[in-house]
Order: structure tokens, then sequence, then C-alpha cells
């Protein structure tokens, strides 16, 4: 019986912070982080948020994924850092909004296109203006009734409403 309500609670709040809260975009999708890519293309048309993670998939020590500067991105230079791996799969959690930069930081790679700008968004609740984009309100839409069962849910199985919230 408890164990159940235990394993219910489990359930919900990964359905729900899986709906709701994060996304994980694989960066370049099946090709991945390599040179020759137009990463400006790859993010035309994705919409990020704070939460979401971007994943790095690389071949170990023959790329960086180089967190940099607006100034580094542009002059393709890694010289500040903002933070750096080479283990073949990086995967980057989106935690501020504003824009974030990263480059590869092997001689000449971020030069032949291995630099991405990521525009992440508010988030959450108010969407923050800047960007402009219309589609993190739609998303925070979608968040709501996914709340609104998972605690219907819980109230009528009788468990724990406190541990689905929080
Ligand atoms: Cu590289």
């Amino acid at each position: 019986m408890a164990s159940s309500s235990v394993a219910l609670v489990a359930l919900l709040v990964a359905s729900c912070a899986g709906m709701a809260a994060a996304a994980s975009f694989t960066v370049g999708d099946a090709q991945g982080w390599v040179a020759g890519i137009d990463y400006s293309g790859w993010t035309s048309g994705k919409s990020f948020a704070v939460g979401d993670t971007l994943v790095f998939t690389y071949a170990s020590k023959v790329h960086t994924v180089t967190e940099v500067s607006k100034s580094g991105y542009a002059a393709c230079s890694g010289s500040s850092a903002l933070g750096n791996d080479d283990s073949g799969s990086t995967t980057v959690t989106l935690s501020t909004p504003g824009t974030h930069y990263y480059i590869c930081n092997i001689p000449g790679h971020c030069a032949s296109g291995m630099k991405l700008a990521v525009n992440v968004g508010g988030g959450g609740g108010g969407s923050s203006s800047g960007s402009g984009a219309g589609i993190p309100s739609g998303a925070a839409a979608v968040r709501v009734p996914a709340m609104s069962a998972a605690i219907v849910l819980a109230a009528a199985s009788g468990v724990l409403i406190k541990a689905a919230l929080f």
C-alpha cells in the first residue's frame, strides 16, 4: 500500500517534470558537434528556456565545448573561457536567461563553424522581454493543466499532495 503510493507520487513528479520543466537538445542533432555545420541554422526555430539542457556529442579530445563571452564568440577566442570540456559528451544546463556562447577551442575549428549562440528565454512565470518570442507563453499554458492533473490524481488516491508539489 505505502510503497505503491510512493511509486505513484514518483511517477507523477517525473511525468510532471518531463512535460513542463526541461527539454534536452542534442546540438546538431544526428551530426553532433563537428566542423562544417551552421549552428545558427540549427538554433533557428528552436526555443530554449531556463532548465533546458544542451547535449554536445563529439569525439573525445578531438573537439572541446568551451563556453565563452560574446566577444570570445565573435573572435573565436577561448582565452577567457567560462567553462570547458573535451570529454566527448558534454551536457550543459541552461541555468540563466540571456544568450550563451559556445565554441570549439581547437585551433581553426571555431572558424570552420564550431560556434553556437543560444538565446535562453526567461522560462517559468513571466517570459522576460527581449527576444520577443511568443512561444514561452504557450509552453506555460501547457504546464498548468499538467500540474492540475497531477494534483487531482494525487488527491484522489489520498497520497501526499505536498510530495507531488515539491
Ligand atoms: Cu573542434
